[in-house]
């Protein structure tokens, strides 16, 4: 119980933190999974403003026993004067709204986001919120309840030789929809931190599950590329690091070729992720076509022609990472996931062709390898527009009928955004499906057998393949570098496969397949996966569809035994037609997931590590992420 008066400053300061209970998404995203992780990234990104300005190298992060999680870093510890409203600046810090920024910001400091502003949005939000500061020999705590209520004032607890702070907060149950850490998810954005900042140490810690992990790098980025490119067949055998500093804006980028065909570009700025890439990522990609194009001609390597950027980014993996004063920072886009800032261009550019222009006048061996993989890429490039004109101009249409011919139940409906096509597994199940469904809108494609795991197969291998090649024509809207997804048959491309071990891997398989050569029609958020139920309760006049094995226990208490028959579907095949319309595939009682790619190279890594040829980074990183799974990422 708390024992303080609310004096009118309180009151206000509680209306404050009572803002981010009632619209906790407008500070942290939301309230799922993602959003209660943001807690933490909060709590993180104060630790590591505190050492990216020189204060301190070791950070720590614990999911603690009781479920709660602790931040500790070795900083200066916050300071536990008081504030000018009287109250202790710690207590200023974690329950105004706000507070806690840059005091004296003068607009030059590179900051990811405001010092301290999400704490007490985090405290907001929590059950209960400790804060240990260890600074001026002495040990002082402070404790909050139940959303940001003062529990116990700021007071001396120990001594100590020691700098730093602990926060450690229990996420209020009220609002998010789960509490459970995840254990991957915050060692996966740790690992990328240690990546970003070079020197410092992150260490996470499972008391419950008893694992830990340690990240330090010492040539950050070079040990991210090298991360992505773990097992990878390499074009260029070392990573190529460069940087540089110029209108204040720093550039750090690591690059390397690999022998394949993906583009990889990560970029970051002041150590925040831009996911939709913007004005640097623009830069880079002008500066490295201009540096090739360039030694094309001075060594005659094309005549009379000059390289697409796509042709010299084949098989490149790069970070690409920026400082940028706070005053020159301007974001875009809907979740503010891409740069604007126009100088961060023309400085990454310029740093960009600078570089790679020395290294291929330096190396040339190397610059001939990758001078030859861009003519290649060039070359398949212009055969592949040749055979697509082809096709739009009559000839190898018949070819394409024919391969659809008797496989694809086509929609009547003549509106392709409004259109779906189901791939369905196996041909029994095909066949209610295309009994069952809603021939305007709904179109069946059955696959036969396993799909061919694409992250093995040659490309020579994958092009020849008769059940990817129905796939790709169904779709229409072309593959690898020329598909389109504005030119797709459908609004929505449905996987529906059995809820069995065969069912998930055809779902890989797939998936692996929409990764590597229809990522756009993922990114425009085009994909998604059926869920049929595991089981139906036949109560006689009626039935009810269950989709989960919790569901089943649920119900199976609610209701009396024997009042029920209980049917379990091993497969879509054991529905029959109308059963598998209803629960599966009607607009109005089917439950899709949509697949999406909240991380890159997240994702790339975990399709070349699950899905490639070497068994042993897949066994480790199978032990190391038991709980993998795919609703959590995809
Ligand atoms: C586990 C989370 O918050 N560390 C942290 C926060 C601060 C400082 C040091 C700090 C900053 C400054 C001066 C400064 C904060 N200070 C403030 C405020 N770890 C964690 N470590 N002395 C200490 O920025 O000038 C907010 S956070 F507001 F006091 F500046």
């Amino acid at each position: 119980m708390s024992t303080t008066k609310y004096d009118a400053d309180s009151i206000k300061i509680l209306e404050g933190l009572e803002a981010v209970r009632k619209r906790p998404g407008m500070y942290i995203g939301s309230t799922d999974k993602r959003g209660l992780h943001h807690l933490v990234w909060e709590i993180v990104d104060n630790a590591i403003d505190e050492a990216i300005n020189g204060f301190g190298d070791y950070i720590k992060i614990t999911i603690n026993k009781d479920g709660s999680v602790s931040v500790e870093d070795h900083g200066r510890g916050v300071p536990t004067g008081k504030h000018k409203s009287g109250k202790s600046t710690p207590e200023v810090i974690y329950t105004i709204l706000h507070a806690g920024g840059k005091f004296d910001n003068d607009g030059y400091k590179v900051s990811g986001g405001l010092h301290g502003v999400g704490a007490s949005v985090v405290n907001a939000l929590s059950k209960w919120m400790t804060v240990t500061i260890y600074n001026n020999g002495e040990i002082h705590e402070i404790k909050f309840e139940n959303g940001g209520h003062l529990k116990e004032k700021l007071k001396k607890i120990g001594t100590t030789n020691r700098t730093g702070t602990t926060v450690t907060f229990y996420p209020d149950s009220d609002i998010f929809s789960s509490t459970a850490f995840s254990y991957t998810t915050i060692t996966e954005r740790m690992q990328e931190s240690a990546f970003l900042i070079s020197g410092l140490t992150i260490e996470v810690e499972d008391v419950e599950d008893n694992k830990s992990v340690k990240y330090h790098y010492e040539d950050g980025l070079t040990s991210f590329v090298e991360y992505i490119n773990e097992g990878k067949n390499l074009l260029t055998p070392k990573v190529l690091n460069f940087n540089g500093i110029k209108q204040g804006i720093e550039v750090d980028v690591a690059l390397q070729y690999r022998d394949d065909y993906q583009e990889n570009i990560l970029s970051f700025v002041n150590n925040v992720k831009t996911g939709d890439g913007g004005s640097h990522e623009t830069g880079f990609k002008t500066g490295i076509t201009k540096a090739f194009n360039e030694y094309a001609k001075a060594n005659s390597i094309l005549k009379n022609a000059t390289f697409d950027g796509s042709d010299v980014r084949e098989g490149l993996t790069a970070v690409i990472s920026l400082k940028i004063p706070e005053k020159l920072l301007q974001f875009e886009g809907q979740t503010k996931g891409k740069l604007g800032t126009p100088e961060a261009k023309v400085v990454t550019e310029q740093i960009t062709y600078e570089n790679i222009k020395f290294f291929l006048e330096e190396n040339r061996e190397l610059a001939l390898r990758i001078m030859d993989k861009a003519k290649t890429s060039k070359e398949a490039r212009e055969a592949a527009r040749k055979a697509r004109d082809a096709v739009k101009n009559g000839k190898g249409k018949e070819k394409k009928d024919k391969i659809l011919s008797g496989k694809l139940a086509k929609a009547t409906g003549k509106d392709p955004t409004k259109n779906e096509l189901f791939l369905v597994e196996g041909d029994s199940a095909g066949g209610s499906a295309k009994t069952g469904r809603n021939r305007e809108t709904q179109a069946i494609l059955p696959l036969r057998g396993k799909v061919l795991n694409c992250e093995k197969a040659s490309d020579s291998d994958i092009h020849a393949n008769e059940e990817l090649n129905t796939l790709t024509y169904a779709i229409g809207a072309g593959i690898g570098a020329d598909f389109n997804p504005a030119d797709s048959n459908f609004g929505k491309v449905i996987i529906m496969t059995d809820a069995d071990v065969d069912g998930s891997h055809i779902q890989i398989l797939l998936l692996t397949f929409f990764y590597r050569f229809m990522r756009p029609l993922i990114e425009a958020g085009m994909l998604y996966i059926a869920n049929p139920p595991l089981y139906a309760l036949d109560f006689g006049k009626y039935k009810e569809y269950v989709a989960t094995d919790e569901e089943l226990e649920k119900r199976k208490k609610e209701l009396k035994p024997n009042s029920y028959k209980l049917q379990r579907f091993k497969g879509l095949g054991e529905m029959n037609s109308d059963e598998l319309y209803d629960t599966t595939m009607s607009p109005e009682h089917r439950s899709l997931i949509k697949v999406s790619i909240t991380d890159a190279a997240l994702a790339e890594k975990r399709v070349s590590v699950l899905m490639g040829d070497k068994v042993e980074p897949r066994k480790e990183w199978i032990n190391e992420n038991v709980d993998f799974t795919l609703d959590d990422n995809y």
